[in-house]
């Protein structure tokens, strides 16, 4: 039986992807230090499942976790873009260094086949109301997306130098259970939903007519475990979205028919710096995975509200 590992396995993602491994007969183990992650989130009692808390700026601990494993999705990362804006030093331990203790650690125990969570925050402002593909210009305007950056520079290099297999995807917006509402900068749809099951007044920073490119976790979980067990991967980063612009308005129009109605919305001036259009281009996605059947938003909030 092939064991996996998965760092920041007790996330949102990590967790979620965690489940289809084990659904698909597969080991897992996963490193989390559980700043964000829960126990919750895991299968604890799956005898296929092992748990190690830790971190991955611990070179040693990365080094355990990894001997023997078939392949690892590295994931773990603080995810909040403000909290680097906030302590650059800190949350580089878990960005960048995590990642090249992964690497290093995938070197010194001859382990092959890395999936990466990168960012599309490593194109800034760039191409913004137009598709965006890989090849536009390379942004990355906070430590977070510069250390989303410098770690895919990082797996290309254990690439060519010692034959790493990194399959690194560039997220755009990935919503779903177990995304985490609690801090104001948390994706939008879990502030939202939650804030509508509870009748919490909701806040839409400028006009609601801004557009994301929302990406349901089930369908984004499929492609990493293509990442992981194909037989062969594309090492050039991959954007992740669905090139569907959808607009806020539209989101809470959607929000209010599954919960029977809004709480009352207010609009607040617009977030300095937010990207008014976020879309991916993602013929090259197209071209090199099969892509799973699209989870309609509709579909994907019905999951997420449990309704
Ligand atoms: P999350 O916070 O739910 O998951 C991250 C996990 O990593 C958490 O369980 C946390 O406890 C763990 N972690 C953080 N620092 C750690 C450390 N030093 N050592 C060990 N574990 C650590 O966030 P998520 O949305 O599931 O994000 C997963 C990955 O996807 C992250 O790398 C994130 O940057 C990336 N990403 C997410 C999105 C999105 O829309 N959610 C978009 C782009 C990229
Ligand atoms: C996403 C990522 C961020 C970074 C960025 C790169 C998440 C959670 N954030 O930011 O990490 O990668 O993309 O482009 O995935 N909004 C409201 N009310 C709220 C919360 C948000 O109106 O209570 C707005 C917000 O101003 C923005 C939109 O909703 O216009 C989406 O916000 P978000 O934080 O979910 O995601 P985004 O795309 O700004």
């Amino acid at each position: 039986m092939a064991e996996f590992l998965v760092t920041g396995g007790a996330g949102f993602i990590g967790s979620n992807l965690v489940d289809a491994l084990l659904a698909a007969g597969h080991g897992v183990r996963v490193l989390d230090n559980l700043s964000m992650g829960k126990r919750s989130n895991l299968p604890l009692d799956n005898p296929r499942l092992r748990f190690i808390e830790g971190d991955v700026a611990d070179a040693e601990v990365v080094a355990q976790a990894v001997a023997g494993c078939a392949g690892v999705a590295h994931l773990a990362a603080v995810a909040s873009v403000q909290a680097s804006v906030d302590d650059p030093v800190s949350t580089h331990q878990s960005n960048f260094i995590g990642t090249l203790n992964v690497c290093e650690a995938m070197r010194q125990h001859g382990v092959r086949r890395v999936v990466y969570a990168s960012s599309a925050a490593i194109y800034g402002n760039n191409g913004e109301g137009v598709a965006i593909d890989e090849a536009t210009a390379k942004a990355p305007l906070t430590p977070y997306a510069s250390d989303k950056l410098a770690g895919e520079h990082y797996l290309d290099f254990y690439r060519r130098q010692h034959g790493l297999e990194p399959a690194v995807f560039r997220f755009f917006n990935i919503f779903g259970p177990r995304q985490d509402p609690s801090s104001p900068y948390s994706g939008v749809i879990s502030i939202f939903t939650q804030r509508a099951q509870q009748g919490l007044p909701i806040s839409v920073f400028g006009d609601g007519e801004q557009t994301r490119d929302f990406f349901y976790v089930g369908d984004l979980v499929m492609l990493l475990m293509q990442g992981l067990l194909s037989e062969q991967v594309v090492s050039d980063p991959l954007n992740v979205g669905w090139s569907q612009a959808v607009s806020l308005n539209q989101l809470l129009a959607e929000i209010g028919v599954l919960c029977g109605g809004l709480p009352p919305v207010t609009h607040l001036p617009a977030r300095a710096g937010d990207i008014r259009h976020s879309r991916a281009d993602n013929a090259r996605l197209q071209a090199h995975y099969h892509m799973p059947e699209q989870t309609p938003l509709r579909e994907g909030l019905r999951q997420l509200l449990g309704v």
